[in-house]
């Protein structure tokens, strides 16, 4: 059998579901159950008369049940992503975690409490040769930055490892190489087997494994692999994302630990018990650094390895407090204590496989942690004591509060003034049966007035925006500026002071901070305007629903959208030459002769540093989202003028049309849509 064949027959190997999950993110039930109201109610509106109505339901409805909140799991190689990761998601050994094999892709589960258990599906994406590329030739970023240190050794053996690296991938694909750059992978299910053969790099490059595994093995190539599953024990759907681990070789990783962070609003930054806090910890840290800390948990793993796990968990929480603190980091990001080796153990119910270290740590673990007043099984105990109920639950209220609590806002703005239009349409029809007086409105007049709205609140906008990217360029120039003044200032005085045999170095947290803030001050500002262009034009509107069609100042009620949440600077995080203390530091101060050409040098090492920073947040940060606060502006004016018009043609359509509608109600369709709108007012009140 080949290996092909072997792979088609679906083998879900999956362990029976315990319930262990159903508890641990019942923090979502509530949000979960909201959120089954608010789709049944934009159905009952959706069934009203007219397209608009139809399609403008249609659309909330997909957003509702396409949204999907999401956690990244980010941390050193080894701390345990990936087996946290299936202990989440209650396959212990779904994601091959193992001694040997490493995590070399972004992996997304996700996870639908809607879809049966045979509904899985997988999809990989290869690096295009761009990426590629990039990440080959130029050594990534940490071959950047050696060669800018002037660490040329260094550069060496990174160039030479990928070399290599790029080198087996070609003989193990052959011919297959280029062709799979760029392309991607379906299958209507999924296995260990097949994703150890996508996501997986082991230590076994050139082994003497036979050719046709060989040719099999795409790990080396594949940039993401997203997997989606049933999982009923789930209240809402969910998105966990394992990440390849950083480490201090292949630094090439922080930028893809770089963007997943950017991608999700929050994130668990997986540390290991007995070695907490390396630099690579440091590194992550610094990253994290840079978004708030309701947007970050820390979970300390394999506390199972500490021979005194309580004792010592306390030391290692105090010195994570302290550098969070040292770092300007996330202060007050809750940190939280357990084992996925314990997690595994519960799920599986193997208990007796625990081996004795691990057991006397859980004991002790337990006499401190156990709540005499909750008892449970075995299974369930372990389970609590591994952390991870804990680590779900705080994930659960980080969303509801969170990413969750946002879109629900947002959704009910839109499903609020979706039952706004309809309100206003039934109350013209109402009059005209009555027999009161309706002017008629042109739909050509009403259209120019729109038109006129939308313009004045796109070139406010604009204007604003425009204005505040340019401030931003100045103000992160300037901050560079400011900040090279000062360090060149140190250094001067360092080689008046010790000469140049003493090595300077000089910390870049104050760059850090000040571009940081800087690039907070857009994003205030951004937003400021943002809800004051959007309440303008919602009035504006308001007005006109008022004005044209003589209906009530109370009876309108028009919600102005939300602006969208800016990206945080996560980018600032990235390590630059001035973090690289150490070896690669001392070999470019000794290479350096003479006072004037320190000086220089520095400087144009600092601009080369912190050029990719000032132009990734004017870029890929600040102008992105100018256009995204624009076009949530565009998407609110132009729903709204549908309504308008919608209703326009109410007051002109024949009347034994309206008469026609209104004589024949369906009962129980009117009952749905009176609970809808009941539901919603109350929602929002
Ligand atoms: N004792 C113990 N071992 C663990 C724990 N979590 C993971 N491990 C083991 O540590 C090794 C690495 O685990 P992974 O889950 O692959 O770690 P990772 O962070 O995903 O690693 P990379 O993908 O390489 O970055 C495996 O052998 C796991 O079985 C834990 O809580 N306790
Ligand atoms: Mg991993």
């Amino acid at each position: 059998m080949n290996a092909e064949a072997k792979l088609a027959a679906p083998a879900d190997g999956r362990p029976p579901q315990t319930g262990l999950l159903r508890s641990a993110y019942a923090g979502l039930g509530e949000f979960a159950a909201r959120m089954r109201r608010l789709e049944s109610a934009v159905d009952d509106l959706g069934t009203a008369d007219g397209d608009t109505t139809h399609l403008a339901a249609r659309k909330l409805k997909r957003q509702i049940r396409e949204f999907e909140p999401t956690v990244t799991m980010i941390g050193q190689v080894k701390a345990g992503k990936t087996t946290l990761v299936n202990a989440m998601i209650g396959w212990p050994d779904l994601l091959p975690a193992d001694i040997n094999p490493w995590t070399s892709v972004v992996t997304s589960l996700h996870l639908d409490p809607a879809a049966r258990g045979a509904a899985t599906k997988a999809k990989f994406r290869f690096f295009d040769e761009e990426e590629w590329g990039r990440l080959l030739n130029r050594g990534g970023r940490i071959g950047e930055l050696a060669s800018r240190a002037g660490a040329h050794k260094e550069l060496e053996k990174v160039r030479a490892q990928l070399e290599a690296m790029r080198e087996k991938s070609r003989q193990r694909l052959g011919q297959k190489f280029e062709l799979l750059m760029g392309q991607e992978h379906e299958y209507g299910f999924f296995d260990e087997e097949l994703i150890q053969r996508y996501v997986c790099l082991g230590d076994d490059i050139g082994d003497e494994a036979g050719a046709e595994t060989q040719q099999g093995r795409f790990a080396d190539i594949t940039k993401s692999a997203d997997l989606y599953l049933g999982q009923s024990e789930l209240p809402h759907r969910l998105c966990i994302r394992d990440t390849p681990g950083v480490n201090d070789t292949f630094m090439i990783r922080e930028q893809i630990t770089v963007n997943a962070i950017r991608e999700s609003r929050l994130c668990v930054v997986v540390l290991s018990a007995h070695q907490t806090l390396s630099t690579v910890d440091m590194a992550l840290i610094r990253l994290i650094s840079n978004i708030r800390s309701r947007e970050v948990i820390i979970f300390v793993n394999r506390i199972d390895e500490l021979g005194e796990p309580v004792r010592e968990a306390e030391e290692i929480r105090q010195s994570i407090v302290a550098t969070l603190k040292a770092l300007n980091g996330p202060e007050d990001a809750q940190i939280i204590f357990g084992s996925a080796y314990w997690a595994s153990h519960a799920l599986s119910g193997q208990f007796d496989k625990l081996g004795a270290a691990s057991g006397k740590a859980l004991v002790e673990w337990a006499e401190h942690h156990v709540d005499a007043a909750a008892p449970g099984s075995v299974a369930e105990t372990i389970w609590r004591m591994s952390g991870i109920p804990a680590l779900c639950d705080a994930i659960s209220e980080r969303i509801v509060a969170g990413e969750g609590g946002e879109f629900e806002e947002r959704i009910l703005r839109a499903a609020g003034n979706l039952a706004n239009g309809l309100a206003a349409q039934r109350e013209v029809a109402a009059r005209r049966i009555g027999g009161g007086a309706v002017k008629p409105v042109a739909r050509a007049d009403l259209g120019r007035e729109i038109d006129a709205i939308a313009a004045r609140a796109t070139h406010r906008l604009e204007t604003k925006l425009a204005a505040l990217v340019t401030d931003l360029d100045q103000r992160l120039a300037g901050s560079r500026q400011s900040f090279l003044g000062r360090a060149t200032a140190s250094l001067i005085k360092h080689l008046e002071l010790y000469g140049d045999n003493e090595v300077w170095s000089y910390d870049p947290t104050g760059l850090r901070l000040l571009l940081r803030s800087g690039y907070r001050v857009f994003t205030t500002k951004a937003v400021k305007a943002g809800e004051e262009i959007y309440a303008a034009a919602a009035a504006e509107i308001r007005d006109l629903y008022i004005g044209a069609f003589g209906l009530d100042e109370a009876a309108v009620d028009l919600a102005a959208p939300m602006v969208p949440r800016p990206p945080p600077p996560v980018i600032l995080g990235s390590t630059i030459a001035l973090d690289v203390k150490g070896n690669w530091w001392t070999s470019w101060w000794r290479r350096r002769r003479g006072y004037q050409a320190f000086a220089e040098e520095f400087s144009g090492l600092i601009e080369a540093e912190t050029e990719p920073f000032l132009a990734s947040l004017r870029a890929d940060h600040a102008v992105p989202y100018a256009a995204a606060v624009k076009l949530a502006l565009g998407d609110f004016i132009e729903g709204q003028r549908a309504h308008l018009l919608d209703l326009a043609d109410q007051t002109d359509v024949e009347i034994g049309r309206l008469k026609e509608r209104a004589a024949k109600p369906d009962a129980a369709r009117e009952d749905r849509f009176q609970a809808a709108m009941t539901l919603l007012s109350e929602y929002r009140a």
